[in-house]
């Protein structure tokens, strides 16, 4: 019995030491302590024994049986140290490997455009001021010469919140403000977003975007105008820019005038893109009336001024050739990605 017992301790043994796998510890552990296994059998066999010799036997199954054990645990705690081991260098990160670059967003052509109009007006020394898209029905009408029965003023056109309050249809409301607080000269732009119930086309759409431009200061005249719009248009579009002011009407403006640029893309010959011109309209501007400077409290005899208001998608569909103005609002990556 004693051999028979050294035998099999020996055989398990050996077993756990040359087995390569968790999964064949566990085969082995069922083979040799399991119910049906060998040392279980040789308890069974215990009724053979004389009953004096019962408990050295006994003594001597469960010393066997805790050898195996013992031995089973050593050889499970190396596979795992070993399994952990290979998990760890399987999963260091390589800290030299070049990282994956996020997707960028791309500055929008509006943005685009309107960085570089203040960067051309700032360095004239304008400020650039914003003010609010709720205003009153005076500050976007009224202080500007508008007349109740103008057609801008119609609810077909404006979008009313109450009987004196609206979104602005132009910036210009924010000039007044500035005029408002009575510190003179003044030399500011004012981009923002405006409102008009306009249908949505390739060329309009309910809310877009002005800069408007005022200067006021003693002895300003037509001629300031035109030398600040025409260094505007080489900036913006090529020093080889010529501009070309046309006569017009604003009823907050007196002269008037819409300006043209020589088309950038033919020089003035007349292409497709100036449809045959050789001029393309940006804006319009004017003299401020005397009677906007009167309302503000500022002498027409003493200052004068001028403005000038500038649609920017215009701007924008213009310098980067964009067929649609949709286009602007729909923000695809695709297509702002392009400039
Ligand atoms: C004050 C006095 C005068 C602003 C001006 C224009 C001419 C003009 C249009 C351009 C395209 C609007 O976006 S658009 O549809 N604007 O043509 N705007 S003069 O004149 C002012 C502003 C403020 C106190």
């Amino acid at each position: 019995m004693k051999d028979k017992l050294a035998k099999i301790v020996e055989d398990a043994l050996a077993r756990i030491e040359s087995s390569e796998q968790l999964d064949t510890l566990n085969d082995i552990r069922v083979f040799y302590l399991g119910k049906k296994g060998e040392l279980t059998s040789v308890l069974k066999s215990m009724k053979d024994v004389l009953p004096e010799d019962r408990p050295k036997v006994g003594q001597m199954v469960n010393d066997a049986r805790s050898i195996i054990e013992e031995k089973l645990e050593e050889k499970k705690t190396a596979f795992e140290k070993k399994l952990r081991e290979e998990k760890i260098k399987s999963e260091t990160i390589d800290v030299t490997l070049p990282g994956k670059l996020p997707q960028m967003g791309h500055r929008h052509p509006n943005t685009i455009a309107l960085e570089d109009l203040e960067r051309i007006f700032i360095g004239m020394g304008y400020a650039v001021v914003e003010g609010p898209e709720v205003e009153y029905d005076y500050y976007n009408f009224e202080a500007l010469n508008i007349p109740a029965n103008h057609p801008a003023k119609d609810e077909q056109d404006t979008f009313y919140i109450s009987n004196d309050i609206l979104l602005r249809t132009q910036t210009s409301s924010v000039q007044v403000h500035v005029m408002d607080k009575k510190e003179l000269p003044i030399r500011m732009i004012a981009p923002g977003r405006v409102f008009r119930a306009d249908e949505v086309d390739a060329t309009h759409s309910p809310s877009f975007n002005q800069v408007e431009g005022l200067v006021i200061d003693k002895n300003i005249t037509f001629a300031d105008l035109k030398g600040t719009l025409a260094e505007f248009a080489k900036k913006m579009f090529g020093e080889d820019t010529q501009v070309r002011f046309r006569p017009h009407h604003f009823p907050f403006t007196e002269p008037s005038a819409e300006v043209d640029v020589s088309c950038f893309k033919c020089g003035g010959k007349g292409c497709r893109f100036c449809k045959g011109e050789g001029w393309i309209e940006i804006l319009g501007c004017g003299m401020v009336h005397p009677h906007v400077l009167e309302m503000r409290g500022i002498d027409p005899d003493e200052y004068q001024g001028f403005a000038f208001g500038i649609g920017l998608e215009r701007i924008a569909l213009l310098k980067y050739e964009i067929d649609d103005m949709r286009l602007l609002y729909e923000n695809d990556i695709r297509f702002l990605e392009q400039f």
